[in-house]
């Protein structure tokens, strides 16, 4: 008999689980920033409809902000929508969605009045122009009643955000109510209606926590499931390994479900590599924006304001020769000067504390101090860990910086994602509007009818950040109730039956049963292979060929043939998938997540003729920009039933000036 897969501590499958069929109006797929913006504004506009909620993990600690943060990245205040669009459109080299832009830029506001109306700590100015954090900055007023918040940079505000998430959660289940949440299930796979053509009609997932399968029928959904992580070979090895910048959790769910049902994406092959503290991947923002540092080469040279760094930054105007550099060519900068030899890349964190100590007394400059580690404490404390384990006090010691592996995500500094439909405003060209069977048009509807996203799954837009992607989850939240409503008469019919659905989503736990006695090393196994040893093969795979760190972001028509082909073993492969457990269960159902979401990034790269992003990836066969052929969106669409990829373009449209 094979060793028990995991002697202690996980739930053993079983063979045939218990099934619970439910049938809702309204479904929210996700459990983060942008399913609570859905959770707490939906109720409000569909008070009579049934609707449910399915995270994956527990709501009060999933997604990204699952750690906390320590800054609102997107705080319009005293700017404009107008400004804002502008600032994206520059960021992401040109090719944005200004109406989804400027669309979120009039809303995001509201969302961070509500969370501080919810508890969160967000720093004010005193009359003095002093910050006040914590508690102390409340004895300002509230930023709605006109106190001012802690500008960062333009955008961004400081809050002390370690519970950040558990706040918004906590507002979000209140308005939804606990019964209309499942926590801890898995979705699987999104499923098309019997009758209505590219209809949804509901869901498929398993509990991880006991053995049950979920088929879940409805009228609307929105899946807002974040990113995609540890899709590549991350930096973090060895004892370092399950350390990412981005959730971890987080396996491109939103695009790999909504793609195999036909829904048409936008921009996959734009990725974000940022820029972070090595080892320990703490962010960076705080310390450019609110501590004013700067990075310094090997040789101590402040590279960015060389000569050298302005004549490449002009190869990229009008946004390299932009007032604040765009992400990806600040990263480039740095890959510049790493390949010239000049590496490692030093943020010097002994300058910027000492520079703004000078006008300091000694309590207050220990208050620095203390932020600086509060920095890291509220969102990356394993940055905190590795400073305290290397012995490095940032007023006395610099720390490195360095690109990470690349993430695939929407609502950061990167615009990959759904193709989803603007306003229904006169302004909004109507090519960017999406429009269901009734003629009407729903706001951030994908390509197929009732399916909605928002945050890391809407594409073309980025720099939504948290507050962004909560407000956008709200925006979506309106559009499906309305949906809902439109559509009252609308049943939802299953192609598949229960058991078909049982037997997709149990398969790796009954390739387990059949085979697992076969061998003694319970892992090893001539007729399957385990979600462990698929994830190693997927990140050797886009690590050396799709452009990895391995490479320098460097890719090329040959390399991607042949990650291409490999992805198509593995698909094959993915087959022979088995779990022992429920927690293998959701590794092997997230693994083939990864594997399609980096298959669609690939084949944009592929696509696009062109380096749109330099830092980001490059293409070596296509170097430089080609705004002639390609300054236009590359959407795609995988037809399920042919298993056929298509890739085309669509027109930008200029909208603000
Ligand atoms: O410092 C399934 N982000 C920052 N935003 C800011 O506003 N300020 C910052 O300071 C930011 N920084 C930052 C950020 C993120 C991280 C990880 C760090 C630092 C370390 C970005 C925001 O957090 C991000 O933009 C939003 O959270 C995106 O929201 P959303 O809703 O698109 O994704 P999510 O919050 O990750 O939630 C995803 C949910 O889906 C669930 N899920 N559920 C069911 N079935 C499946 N198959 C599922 N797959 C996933 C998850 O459990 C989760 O609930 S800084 O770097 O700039
Ligand atoms: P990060 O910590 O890198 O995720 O950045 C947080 C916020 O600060 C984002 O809005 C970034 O766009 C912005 N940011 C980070 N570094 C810089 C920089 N060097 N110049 C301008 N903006 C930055």
């Amino acid at each position: 008999m094979a060793l028990p897969n995991k002697p202690l501590g996980e739930l053993k499958a079983v063979k045939d689980p218990e099934v619970e069929e439910r049938e809702v109006d309204i479904l929210i797929v996700g459990g983060g920033m942008a399913a609570c913006g859905a959770a707490f504004e939906i109720k409000k506009w569909a008070a009579d409809k049934k609707i449910l909620l399915c995270d994956k993990a527990a709501m009060e600690r999933s997604g990204a902000v699952a750690q906390g943060l320590s800054a609102i990245n997107t705080y319009i205040g005293e700017n404009t929508p107008d400004d804002y669009v502008r600032m994206v459109r520059n960021d992401l080299m040109g090719i944005v969605r200004e109406d989804l832009i400027f669309d979120l830029g009039c809303h995001v506001d509201d969302s961070v009045h509500l969370f501080e109306e919810w508890g969160l700590p967000i720093w004010k100015k005193n009359a003095e122009g002093k910050n006040l954090d914590g508690k102390k900055g409340l004895a300002m007023g509230t930023l709605k009643s006109g106190a001012q918040p802690v500008r960062t940079g333009k955008w961004q505000i400081m809050i002390n955000g370690e519970s950040y998430k558990r706040v918004v959660a906590e507002a979000a289940k209140k308005a939804l109510g606990e019964d209309n949440i499942l926590e801890r299930v898995f979705i699987v796979k999104l499923l098309l209606d019997a009758n209505e053509e590219n209809q949804i009609a509901g869901a498929v997932g398993f509990s991880v926590r006991e053995n049950k399968v979920y088929i879940i029928k409805c009228k609307t959904m929105m899946v807002a499931c974040g990113g995609a992580v540890n899709i590549y070979q991350p930096r973090s090895v060895g004892e370092g390994k399950g350390r990412a910048w981005y959730p971890v959790w987080n396996s491109g769910s939103t695009y790999t479900l909504c793609m195999q049902v036909g829904a048409e994406l936008s921009m996959m092959e734009n990725r974000f590599t940022p820029a972070r503290f090595k080892d320990g991947y703490g962010p960076v923002g705080a310390w450019f924006l609110l501590f004013k540092a700067k990075t310094l080469n090997g040789l101590g040279e402040n590279f960015a304001a060389s000569e050298a760094a302005k004549k490449e930054l002009e190869r990229y105007a009008p946004y390299g020769t932009a007032a604040i550099t765009p992400t990806c060519l600040r990263n480039h900068l740095m890959l510049f000067e790493m390949k010239e030899g000049r590496g490692p890349i030093i943020m010097d964190t002994v300058t910027a504390l000492a520079e703004l100590g000078k006008t300091m007394d000694k309590k207050e400059l220990k208050h620095l101090e203390a932020e600086a580690w509060e920095d890291f404490l509220d969102m990356t404390c394993g940055q905190a860990n590795l400073w305290c384990a290397q012995n490095c006090e940032p007023e006395k010691k610099n720390s490195e910086v360095m690109p990470t592996e690349p993430y695939l995500l929407g609502s950061h500094s990167g615009c990959c994602g759904l193709w989803t439909s603007g306003p229904d405003l006169d302004w909004v060209p109507d090519a960017y509007k999406i429009k269901a069977r009734n003629g009407k048009v729903y706001n951030r509807m994908t390509t197929v009818q009732g399916l909605f996203t928002a945050g890391d799954g809407v594409g073309c837009s980025g720099h939504k950040f948290s507050s962004g992607s909560h407000a956008e989850g709200r925006m979506a939240a309106k559009q499906m109730a309305r949906y809902a409503r439109d559509f009252a008469d609308f049943t939802p019919t299953l192609k598949e039956t229960k058991e078909e659905l049982v037997d997709i989503v149990y398969k790796p736990v009954r390739t387990f049963f059949e085979h697992s006695g076969y061998t003694t090393a319970v892992d090893i196994n001539p007729n399957y292979i385990k979600p462990n040893g698929m994830m190693y093969r997927l990140m050797k795979a886009t690590h050396e060929y799709g452009a990895g760190t391995a490479t320098f972001y460097m890719t090329s028509n040959k390399c991607l043939e042949i990650v291409m082909d490999l992805l198509a073993i593995m698909r094959e492969d993915c087959e022979k998938l088995a779990a022992g457990d429920l927690h293998e269960l959701m590794r092997a159902w997230e693994i083939q997540h990864r594997i399609w979401t980096v298959e669609a990034h690939l084949r944009h790269i592929q696509f696009r003729k062109e380096t749109r992003y330099p830092g980001f990836y490059y293409q070596a066969d296509y170097p430089g920009q080609d705004d002639e052929n390609w300054f236009c969106f590359t959407n795609s669409k995988y037809d399920f039933a042919n298993d056929k990829w298509e890739c085309f373009k669509r027109d930008y449209i200029k909208i603000i000036p």
